[in-house]
C-alpha cells in the first residue's frame, strides 16, 4: 500500500493501544490492545493477506508461518518491508504499534462476523425513492463526459464535469472508496467503497446525490451493473472480500436480492474458507455477470434471468484472481491471475475458458487496453506490477488465429509498479503508469507509445511536474489513466498524500501537452477516474 492510503487509513483507525504509552512485547495481546491490532490488521493488511491470514498477494500470516520468523524478524519486515513486495511501514506506525502488529499476526487470525440479508436489509435506506426522482434530465450537464472520480483518503468522489472541466458536485460515499460503476442508461453511478458501502448516485439530479444506499459486506470491492438488453439498469452487483461472497441487488433501489457464498475448493481441488470476490464484469451479449473469484482461481458466469434459480457456470483458471476487462469485440474477458504470472481468456459465448497466457511477473491491467497492432491484429494490453513491460495478447482467433492468446509483444514500460494501461478507439496512443516505483521520477510519469509506430519506442512523461503544484515530501504519483468521451483527452491523477495538494491533468492526446489541470483543496487524493460514456460502454 501507498503512504497516502496507509496515512488515511492510519487516522481512522484506533489508537487505543497506543494511547497507553509503550506496548510490552508479550506472547499474546488481550483485551483492547488485541482490539487494537485487530483493527489496523483488517483494514491495512487483510487486503493483501487475507482476513484469515491464508496469503493472497501477500504470504501466509498463520501462526505456523509467523512463529518460525519469530518476533524480532517480524517487527523488521514490518518496519523494512520485503523485495517480495511488502512495503515499509516505518514511516507511519509507531515503533509500539510495529512491535504490537508482530505479536499479534503470531497469534490465531480473528474471523470477523458474517453478514447476511437481515444485515444488509438493516444498512440499507432508499434517500430518494423511484417515484420521486426526476423524470427527466434537471440540469444541462453533458452527462457522457462526466467523471466520477474516487478521492480514495476523504471517502468521497467528485463528479466533474469534463466539458467545462469544473466540479460539479462531492458526494459522501464510502470509506477509502475503491471504485465507480455506471448504469447502463448512463443515468446513475455505483460507488462502492471498501467498507462494503455501496451508494447509488443520480446524475439526472440539478445536483447529483446518493438516492440509495446499502452495506454490501465489511471489506469489498467490486461493483457492476446489468447491460444486457431488457435488463439496463435492473440489477446491480457487489462483490465482498469479507464475508467471501456477492449480492445481486435491485439497480434502482438497491433492495438485496440474493446472496451467493464464493467459499469452496480451489482449482487445486483444497477448501478456501475466505475465497474474496475481486474483479466483476457485465456481459453485452448475455444476461451474465462475470465474477472473479480470487482464491480459488474459479471464474463464475452468473446467469441473472432467474434470481430465485440462478445458474452458474463455474470455469476453473489460475491464482489469484485480480483485476480485468473485455477484449474489443466484448466476447473475451481477459483477467489477471497474478500470482500465477499469467492471464485467463474467457469465451463467454461459448461459456468457457479459452487460454491461459503465460506472462511476465503480476499482470495488472485495470480493464486493460485494445487496439489494432499494425502487425498482429487486435490486441489487449496489461501492464505489470513485477515487471516493465506492457504485454499485448492478440485477442483475434477468427482472422488471426497465429496471435489469438499468444503474447505477441512485449513494450518496454518506464517501470515496473505499474497499475494501469489505457487507449481509446478514437487515439493512437497507449499509456501507461508506473505509481508503485519507489523513486519519484518513475513514480510521478508515465509511457505513451504511439501504435501505429511502436518501433518508434516510448516517450516518457513526467505529468507530476507539469501540473505546477508545490513541492512536497510526498511522491505525487501519477495514476490511472482515463479518457474523455470525444477519446481526444486523456487525464491522470496526482495522488498525493491526504494533506499534500493533489490535481488531475488533462493531456492532448494528439500532441500529449497540458491542456489544462484541476486543482482544489477539496481533491483529496484522487485515483481512479470512470468517464460515465466509456464506462457505461467499456470503452477502453
Ligand atoms: Fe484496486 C480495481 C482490488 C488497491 C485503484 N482493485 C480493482 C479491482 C479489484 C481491486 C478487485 C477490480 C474491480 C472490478 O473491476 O470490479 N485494489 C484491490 C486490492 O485488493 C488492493 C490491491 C489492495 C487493497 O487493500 O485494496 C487495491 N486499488 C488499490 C489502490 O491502492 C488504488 C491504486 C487506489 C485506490 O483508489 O484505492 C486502487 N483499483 C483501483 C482502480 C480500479 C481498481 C482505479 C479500477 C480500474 C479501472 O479502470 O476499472
Amino acid at each position: 500500500m501507498l503512504k497516502g492510503l496507509r496515512n488515511a487509513l492510519l487516522l481512522s483507525v484506533m489508537p487505543m493501544a497506543m494511547a497507553t504509552g509503550a506496548f510490552a512485547n508479550e506472547a499474546a495481546l488481550t483485551g483492547a490492545t488485541k482490539d487494537a491490532a485487530a483493527k489496523i490488521y483488517f483494514e491495512r493488511c487483510a487486503g493483501c493477506h487475507g482476513v484469515l491470514r491464508k496469503g493472497a498477494t501477500g504470504k501466509n500470516l498463520e501462526p505456523a508461518a509467523t512463529s518460525k520468523l519469530g518476533q524480532q524478524r517480524l517487527e523488521k519486515i514490518i518496519a523494512n518491508g520485503t523485495e517480495g513486495g511488502m512495503v515499509n511501514f516505518d514511516d507511519i506506525l509507531s515503533k509500539d504499534e510495529i512491535k504490537m502488529m508482530a505479536t499479534y499476526i503470531q497469534m490465531p487470525p480473528d474471523s470477523p462476523p458474517e453478514w447476511g440479508l437481515a444485515d444488509m436489509k438493516g444498512s440499507w435506506k432508499i434517500i430518494v425513492p423511484v417515484d420521486k426522482r426526476p423524470t427527466k434530465k434537471m440540469n444541462n450537464v453533458n452527462l457522457d463526459n462526466v467523471f466520477s472520480v474516487t478521492l480514495r483518503d476523504s471517502g468521497e468522489v467528485a463528479l466533474i464535469d469534463g466539458d467545462t472541466k469544473k466540479i460539479w458536485n462531492i458526494v459522501k460515499t464510502g470509506y477509502a472508496v475503491h471504485i465507480s460503476r455506471i448504469s447502463y442508461s448512463g443515468r446513475y453511478v455505483y460507488v462502492i467503497g471498501r467498507d462494503g458501502k455501496l451508494d447509488l448516485i443520480d446524475l439526472w439530479m440539478e445536483k447529483p446525490q446518493v438516492v440509495a444506499t446499502i452495506k454490501t459486506g465489511l471489506d469489498a470491492r467490486s461493483v457492476e451493473t446489468s447491460k444486457f438488453k431488457g435488463y439496463e439498469d435492473k440489477y446491480a452487483i457487489a462483490g465482498s472480500y469479507w464475508p467471501p461472497q456477492y449480492v445481486i441487488m435491485d439497480g434502482l433501489t438497491l433492495e438485496p436480492l440474493k446472496i451467493v457464498s464464493t467459499r469452496g475448493n480451489t482449482v487445486d481441488g483444497e477448501y478456501h474458507p475466505e475465497p474474496r470476490v475481486a474483479s466483476i464484469v457485465a456481459s453485452q451479449i448475455k444476461p451474465e455477470f462475470v465474477v472473479n473469484v480470487k482464491e480459488t482461481g474459479l471464474i463464475k458466469l452468473v446467469d441473472y434471468t432467474d434470481i430465485k434459480n440462478l445458474k452458474e457456470v463455474t470455469i476453473e483458471s489460475a491464482k489469484f484472481l485480480h483485476d480485468g476487462g473485455w477484449d474489443a469485440s466484448k466476447r473475451y474477458f481477459l483477467v489477471a491471475a497474478n500470482a500465477s504470472n499469467k492471464v485467463a481468456v474467457v469465451d463467454t459465448k461459448e461459456g468457457k475458458l479459452a487460454a491461459l497466457v503465460d506472462t511476465k511477473s503480476k499482470p495488472h491491467p485495470g480493464r486493460g487496453a485494445n487496439f489494432v497492432h499494425p502487425k498482429f491484429g487486435p490486441v489487449w494490453a496489461t501492464s505489470h506490477l513485477g515487471a516493465d513491460v506492457i504485454t499485448l495478447i492478440g485477442t483475434d482467433p477468427e482472422k488471426h488465429p497465429e496471435f489469438a492468446w499468444k503474447v505477441v509483444e512485449e513494450l518496454k514500460n518506464h517501470g515496473s509498479g505499474s497499475l494501469f494501461v489505457k487507449t481509446h478507439p478514437k487515439s493512437s496512443n497507449l499509456w501507461a503508469d508506473a505509481p508503485l516505483m519507489p523513486e519519484r521520477e518513475a513514480a510521478e510519469s508515465v509511457t505513451v507509445y504511439d501504435i501505429n509506430n511502436l518501433a518508434k519506442g516510448p516517450e516518457v512523461i513526467n505529468v507530476a511536474k507539469m501540473a505546477g503544484l508545490p513541492e512536497s515530501k510526498a511522491v505525487k504519483r501519477t495514476v490511472h489513466a482515463e479518457y474523455n468521451e470525444a477519446g481526444d483527452e486523456v487525464w491522470f491523477s496526482l495522488w498525493a498524500g491526504k494533506t499534500e495538494p493533489s490535481a488531475i491533468v488533462i493531456l492532448d492526446d494528439k500532441t500529449r501537452k497540458m491542456k489544462a489541470v484541476i486543482k482544489d483543496p477539496k481533491l483529496i487524493t484522487p485515483t481512479g477516474k470512470f468517464n460515465v460514456k466509456n464506462t457505461q460502454h467499456d470503452i477502453y
